[in-house]
């Protein structure tokens, strides 16, 4: 961000009397188990944070550690004359069975995993385990952990960032009396690796990853192991660590570093991988990561804390500071004073407590910045912070919902740069997925299913015929991830990147998009189809899952043919092209209104195994589509609707997230409000539930059970949608602000169009405002209530859902606005 745009930012902050809140997840007591411990990280180096007393535990990841290497090609092939027979079965004899069993022999190779980098312990010799004081806290504004106790009047104190400029994990540990820091420094993990002192306070650890690991659900009794099978063996990696101490003695061996009689002590850990991108033998034709490694620390080492200090703040404030939320409180700054667990507790017992979601929002903020970075891989499921060398569904990246809702919120919470890594994972994806949609489907463009990882895997997974279609066969990842291309763009307004990164990957996913679809009943279908996960009762009464043309799928082409008709008029090229994408368009399997009055899902009004299934794709068409709304489509919207009801409220985290979205487009925000509360219960259980167990754990991180990072985001996104919504050509403020935000401000959200939004209301409604364009052109305002641009000739005209006002904008410029009441 320019220097003009940071300024104009700072004038966007509006005034009001609330007190700046204290953003801070603090505890009382350290962490027991992982959920309770703080995450932190740079974007590649993950850090979770126990603050123990005498035997600290600091969890590692190295964002690029997975297992495996570049995916295979030619795998199935006899996926093409399976996908006829499946046709056949589908369009001739309506035969779902037979179709599932032709579907199972399309299928590739498994996903491969996000791997665990290794703990850091820190054994403190101490006069008695039990301190007088103790205090734990993860400083969101700060991106920095400290843990402080006091033991025989010695106060300890660890304060740990893990920094981007620098590329290190650094932590500072002081004791308040002369000499009394007496510790040793241990590192280990659950892969195989070897430990050598490297120094008289310098040790490091290196290993190597297995060159392929199963999915946990495949078969659990799998151990981990170096696979040396030939070929391209697994990935390499090293972590570093030095102990630079003010004064008392440092000593190293292979068991690790021992600090004796000292008062200050900075310990950097610095840590690569080998690996060297999607496409390359992480072993023969990796990166030396120890270089790598070495380098990072060698410069870092060179800091002072303060100077670490000073670059790591400089850095994440430039984004962390963009967007400022506050809630009006009675409470004032009162329910900063409970512990984090003992207020998420509160709220879970229905407590209220604004400035409790406008920290779990920052923190959702926080948690972006610290898992995806410019340059590196995008966020997993769990972000980086994975403690299992067999992690849930792979920490992988599964493309029908989950990665997706990583970025929901990441251009409209004004964090646009930490979506480049999911791009860049797209453009890999569109190379393996090129291969793939050639051999699988004979078609031209790219294609991606179900899951993938970071070598960009795009076949069907499920090793060759054992996965279940309902999930492994799911063809629709190349166009629902064009959306993310898109989004980038409206929300930057940069051309030259539409033009050279979006478009052609856009117009890749229409090609295999147009050439999977077939001709039906006069229509076109997809076939074979599936609602993610889902199944149903067809007319015969048989349970089935793979089927033509579901309303997910639909949605998701009408989407992506909506924006590459769009992008293409916009970049004025390819006028044979579009015209043949609109012709496309129209012939689509259109939505329906099932007998219940709900959106129907399936094509044709069939039961829902299970009606309260955590999916809801059928409404992809309200978010993160926009085929259906409540101004343009009312009945659709009506249907919409009536499917939420049905499905009812519950669900795994992220479907709890997904309908914060839902209920904020169908601008029902109290509906949206009553989701976050639902989010916000304390649990502690890890233990897999795909029913109904979602909330938050202690932490703040989401539990899908287990852990999943997508509901963080997901609950972002939605928060987000109920203060600014900008999908169909206009810029709508608070349309669906929840009876509990009545008052509130906020700076620095986006919306499309490149343009910044600061908003103070009070009743639900604007009192003052501004939008910042940053790149010029038309803005048109959706309001309640008329408003007043100061300097611009705009008038705001009534409409049946409040008040348009339109004007035009220039470059850089800041409008300031005024509400008024009816
Ligand atoms: C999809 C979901 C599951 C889980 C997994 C990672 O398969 O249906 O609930 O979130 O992704």
């Amino acid at each position: 961000m320019n220097k003009k745009i940071a300024t104009l930012l700072m004038a966007l902050t509006p005034f009001t009397a609330f007190c700046q809140q204290n953003l801070k997840l603090w505890y009382k007591q350290p962490a027991k188990v992982w959920t309770e411990a703080l995450p932190l990280g740079n974007g590649r180096l993950g850090a979770m944070v126990f603050g123990r007393v005498g035997h600290e535990l600091i969890q590692l990841n190295e964002a690029t550690l997975w297992t495996g290497g570049p995916v295979r090609t030619n795998v199935n092939p006899h996926a093409y004359d399976n996908l006829l027979l499946a046709r056949e079965a589908l369009l001739k004899n309506e035969d779902y069975a037979q179709a599932n069993e032709y579907a199972k022999k399309m299928q590739g190779y498994y996903s491969e995993s996000y791997l665990p980098l290794g703990n850091l312990t820190i054994t403190q010799q101490l006069t008695d385990t039990v301190p007088t004081t103790y205090y734990r806290d993860l400083d969101i504004s700060n991106a920095i952990a400290t843990t402080r106790y006091t033991i025989d009047g010695v106060e300890y104190s660890r304060q740990i960032i893990s920094s981007a400029p620098d590329q290190v994990i650094a932590i500072r540990f002081t004791a308040s009396k002369t000499g009394q820091l007496n510790f040793t420094l241990g590192i280990g993990n659950q892969l195989k690796y070897q430990n050598v002192a490297v120094s008289n306070n310098q040790i490091l650890m290196k290993g190597q990853a297995p060159a392929h690991l199963q999915p946990n659900y495949v078969d659990f009794k799998d151990t981990v192991a170096l696979n040396d099978k030939p070929g391209c063996r697994g990935m390499r990696y090293e972590l570093q660590v030095k102990a630079i101490n003010k004064d008392g003695v440092v000593s190293a061996d292979a068991n690790g570093i021992t600090v004796k009689n000292a008062t200050d002590v900075t310990i950097f850990l610095s840590a690569a991988t080998s690996f060297n991108g999607f496409d390359k033998c992480p072993d023969a034709e990796g990166k030396d990561e120890h270089k790598l490694a070495k380098d990072y620390l060698d410069k870092a080492v060179k800091y002072s804390w303060p100077a670490l200090l000073a670059h790591h703040y400089a850095d994440y404030h430039k984004y962390f500071n963009r967007v400022s939320f506050n809630l009006a409180t009675l409470a004032g700054d009162a329910n900063a004073l409970v512990p984090t667990d003992e207020r998420l507790f509160n709220y879970s017992e229905g407590a209220k407590d604004p400035s409790f979601e406008t920290l779990y929002f920052q923190f959702s903020r926080y948690l972006l910045i610290s898992c995806s970075r410019p340059g590196g891989p995008a966020a997993n499921l769990q972000g980086i912070w994975n403690k299992e060398i067999r992690p849930p569904w792979s920490s992988n990246y599964t493309t029908n919902i989950n990665v997706q809702m990583n970025y929901w919120p990441a251009e409209a919470a004004n964090l646009s740069e930490m979506q480049l890594p999911f791009i860049n994972f797209i453009k890999n994806a569109a190379v393996t997925g090129h291969v793939t949609a050639k051999e699988f489907y004979h078609t031209r463009g790219w294609a991606v299913h179900h899951n993938s990882d970071i070598w960009a895997l795009s076949n069907p997974v499920g090793d060759l015929g054992h996965g279940d279609p309902m999930w492994a066969n799911w063809t629709m990842g190349s166009p629902w991830l064009s959306q993310h291309l898109w989004w980038h763009y409206q929300f930057t307004n940069d051309k030259t990147y539409l033009k050279d990164t979006a478009y052609p990957l856009m117009k890749g996913a229409t090609h295999f998009c147009m050439d999977f679809l077939v001709p039906y009943k006069g229509y076109l279908v997809t076939a074979p189809s599936l609602s993610p996960e889902n199944s149903f009762i067809d007319d015969k009464g048989k349970q089935g899952t793979v089927s033509v043309a579901t309303t997910m799928d639909m949605a998701i082409i009408w989407d992506l043919f909506t924006n590459v008709i769009d992008a293409a008029g916009q970049l004025g090229t390819d006028k044979a092209f579009r015209d043949s994408v609109i012709a496309y368009r129209k012939q689509l399997y259109p939505l329906h209104i099932g007998k219940k009055g709900n959106l129907q899902e399936w094509y044709k009004d069939w039961e829902d195994t299970d009606p309260h299934h955590r999916h809801v794709s059928h409404l992809f068409t309200v978010f993160p589509g926009h085929e259906i709304s409540p101004i343009q489509t009312p009945e659709l919207a009506a249907a919409a609707k009536k499917t939420l009801e049905l499905r009812g409220d519950a669900g795994t985290g992220w479907s709890l997230a997904w309908k914060i979205n839902f209920w904020a487009r169908l601008l029902d925000g109290n509906h949206a409000y009553k989701m976050i509360h639902y989010l916000l219960r304390l649990t502690g259980s890890s233990k897999t539930n795909y029913a109904n167990g979602g909330g938050s754990y202690a932490n703040l991180f989401d539990a899908h059970p287990p852990f999943q990072i997508d509901g963080n985001f997901g609950a972002l996104s939605g928060m987000c949608e109920t203060l600014v919504q900008s999908q169909s050509g206009e810029i709508s403020l608070l349309p669906a602000i929840p009876d509990a935000w009545a008052e509130g401000n906020i700076s620095g959200l986006k919306a499309r169009g490149n343009f910044q939004i600061a908003m103070n209301w009070k009743n639900k409604q604007i009192v003052t405002a501004s939008v910042l364009s940053v790149t010029g052109g038309i803005c048109k305002l959706r309001t309640a209530t008329p408003l007043k641009i100061t300097g611009v000739q705009a008038r705001s005209v009534k409409t049946a859902n409040g008040y348009l006002t339109g004007f035009n904008t220039k470059k850089g410029m800041l409008y300031k606005i005024t509400g008024s009441k009816i």
